[in-house]
């Protein structure tokens, strides 16, 4: 058959290369994902002629937002250009100007949106301002789009953090044996990989009990994320119990302890560091907390942490995500469950979703959702 260039067939391959250039800006944006928060990460193409003119992604909170460091990294003129950018441009003057304006002094003909900006101060306000001032915007949703901001998503609509627990367990779902002992379960894969979820994180939340057992210090020590901004290192702690000499207490990274009201660690020795919040319930108000971290400019929290803070996160069901690496190897009977947390009747079991599973080194790594 004869190839005949419709209006039909232009529009479809327009379309097509709209999400590979808007594919290209969710992998720009990536690359701000471990130290723009509480922003989201963005990235932006901007393309004339079958030519990239600019590119730029959202490095930090206070500098400059995608949009203007693609039209900054333009050495050309822009004027009649296609903007390219995984979120819907800002349409308010924060931090820094917003950047719809920017736009539209640029003089650039189209844009395309890959997400809406779930923030309620955009949320449509900059696709409008474009359209207002004569620019064609078209809204090509990319799931990849949406997923890269989903911490920040969370944060910006419900207040709270994007919640995710890791597990590395045996294949009878054991995190240590009777006598305590549970280094290593997984492989120097699987926890080299577990270095990637701590990177993107803006908290770790741990329990005192694994403090006090396994003194971790939940700092970042892999040289592919030396950019990453250090998370927050949250350690619940109800009646104060944590050992003054705990490295976890150790700075740069800082620290915030959690006890319940009228308890706490008073003496502690803790530098500028070393915070610590009082919630009416203690740790126990899993919900108090996350306001607390979210208020604090969370996107993104990491449980990384024994049976009982697991088995209550589970319980609570306030969380999003559940990334469970799996050895394939049995610790036994008497070995310590993963989750502290009784199910007498199997309707009653916590029932996750499994969306992605993937050979890490020796072990697997399960993605799960509520
Ligand atoms: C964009 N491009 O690259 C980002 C956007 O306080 P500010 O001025 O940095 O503004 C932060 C808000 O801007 C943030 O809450 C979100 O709504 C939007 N993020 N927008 O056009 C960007 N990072
Ligand atoms: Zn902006």
């Amino acid at each position: 058959m004869k190839y005949k260039n419709s209006t039909a067939q232009t529009l479809v391959s327009m379309l097509a290369s709209d999400r590979i250039f808007l594919q290209a800006c969710v992998e720009l944006a990536a690359k701000g994902q471990m130290t723009c928060a509480p922003n989201p990460p963005v990235g932006c193409i901007i393309w004339r002629d079958g030519e990239v003119l600019g590119r730029g992604f959202h490095a930090r909170a206070g500098s400059g937002h995608a949009e203007v460091n693609a039209l900054s990294d333009a050495a050309a003129e822009v004027r009649g250009a296609t903007v390219f950018v995984s979120l819907e441009p800002c349409s308010f003057v924060g931090r820094t100007p917003a950047c719809a304006q920017s736009l539209i002094d640029a003089g650039v003909a189209r844009v395309v949106v890959a997400a809406v900006d779930p923030n309620p101060q955009v949320a449509g306000q900059g696709i409008r301002m474009l359209r207002d001032a004569g620019i064609a915007v078209d809204v090509v949703e990319l799931a990849s789009a949406k997923e890269c901001i989903q911490g920040f998503a969370k944060r910006i609509t419900q207040q709270r953090p994007w919640v995710r627990i890791k597990t590395a367990a045996s294949l009878d779902g054991s995190v240590a044996l009777a006598n305590g002992a549970s280094q290593w379960i997984t492989g120097s894969a699987a926890r080299a990989d577990v270095q990637y979820w701590r990177a993107r994180s803006d908290a770790i939340i741990t329990g005192v009990g694994s403090v006090i057992a396994d003194d971790p210090r939940l700092t970042l020590r892999d040289a592919n994320y030396a950019h990453a901004t250090a998370p927050l290192r949250v350690v619940l702690d109800s009646h104060g119990r944590i050992p003054s000499g705990a490295q976890i207490l150790q700075g740069p990274a800082a620290t915030l302890l959690v006890h319940q009201r009228g308890r706490g660690s008073s003496e502690l020795a803790a530098g500028d560091h070393v915070q610590q919040v009082h919630l009416a319930d203690g740790p126990r108000d899993l919900d108090g907390l996350l306001v607390e971290l979210g208020q604090r400019g969370c996107n993104e929290v990491l449980i990384e942490a024994g049976p009982a803070v697991v088995g209550s996160f589970l319980q609570s069901g306030l969380w999003d995500e559940w990334i469970a690496y799996v050895a394939p190897k049995v610790l036994g009977a008497d070995s310590q469950s993963m989750a502290d947390l009784v199910v007498s009747h199997l309707p009653d079991a916590h029932q996750a979703r499994l969306v992605q599973s993937v050979q890490i080194g020796d072990d697997l790594r399960l993605t799960l959702r509520p």
